[in-house]
């Protein structure tokens, strides 16, 4: 269907050298929207774009810190210049660290705030000027459960991701008129690098807890997949799209509905 095709878009998308960014960007790639990626590694970045070209995928890719507002600002310039104005931010960018709030350092907190909603705000930024000279933007901040809920040792993401739930809304309030729409994908426990740590056998070959526990909390009984992504990043980046705002769309296979497994 026309309204959800990308044609003639530029997307960018943060983090995009492998996990729930790759899939996203490999969406909107497949829905027609042109593609620039940015990490911080190197090796991240070449590898990424031989897998994307693997796909058939053509793909800018930029190294780039989403912290670094010079660094920021370059990239966008760059994009302008070889693709056109950013049509399409997936702010997808982030990290965790996994510590007890009282055995984490102040440093840690703020470096994982500073990926996880300052960069966000860096990226907005950078970008909302070029979408309101063209009448029209998509902003879509990558969330969380932890948008939502807490858990132990996530203290520094669940403050970022609160927060960044409640920037997606603002950036909605102050630059809807201009007809951009911003709004969140929330995902919930998907199977990528970031939660390998939660997934891995035990030394006995048992399950991790954590992913027994996980598995018991989704009503769909499995963890997601960056693929179970795909179509609705295609939904919040295309027209389909364009009276949604300020929304986080959760894709969590019914974590959020579900009060948990009842006693038999
Ligand atoms: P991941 O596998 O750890 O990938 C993170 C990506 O972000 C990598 O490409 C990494 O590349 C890049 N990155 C990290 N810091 C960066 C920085 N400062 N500047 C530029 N790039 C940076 O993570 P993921 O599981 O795909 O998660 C992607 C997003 O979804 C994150 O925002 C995460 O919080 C969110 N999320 C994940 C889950 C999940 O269950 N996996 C669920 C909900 C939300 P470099 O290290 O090379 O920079
Ligand atoms: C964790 C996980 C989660 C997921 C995701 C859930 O340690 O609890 O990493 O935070 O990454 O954010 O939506």
């Amino acid at each position: 269907m026309v309204i959800f095709s990308l044609e003639g878009k530029v997307a960018l998308v943060t983090g995009a050298a492998y996990g729930i960014g790759f899939a996203i960007a490999r969406a909107l790639a497949e829905a027609g929207a042109r593609i620039a990626f940015n990490c911080r590694s190197a090796e991240h970045l070449e590898k990424a774009k031989a897998d994307y070209a693997a796909l058939g995928i053509p793909v800018r890719g930029y190294l780039c810190d989403v912290t670094k507002e010079d660094e920021v600002a370059r990239m966008v310039a760059d994009i302008k210049a070889e693709l056109g104005p950013v049509d399409i931010l997936v702010n997808n960018a982030g990290i965790i660290k996994r510590i007890p709030m009282t055995e984490m350092g102040v440093d840690e907190f703020r470096e994982v705030v500073d990926i996880d909603l300052t960069a966000p705000f860096i990226m907005a930024k950078a970008v909302i000027p070029d979408m309101i000279a063209k009448g029209r933007g998509k902003i879509i901040n990558v969330c969380s459960m932890m948008s939502e809920l807490g858990r132990e040792t996530v203290s520094a993401y669940a403050a970022a991701k609160g927060g960044l739930k409640m920037l997606t809304r603002n950036i909605a309030s102050e630059y809807g008129e201009y007809n951009i729409q911003c709004n969140g994908i929330g995902p919930g426990y998907i199977a990528t690098p970031q939660t390998a740590p939660l997934r891995e056998r035990q030394a006995d070959g048992s399950r991790h807890p954590f992913d027994a526990f996980i598995v018991s909390k989704t009503p769909a009984a499995r963890w997601g997949t960056p693929e179970d992504l795909m179509g609705p990043a295609v939904f919040l980046a295309s027209e389909a799209s364009d009276f949604v705002n300020g929304h986080i769309l959760y894709v969590d296979g019914g974590i959020l509905a579900y009060i948990g497994k009842q006693p038999k």
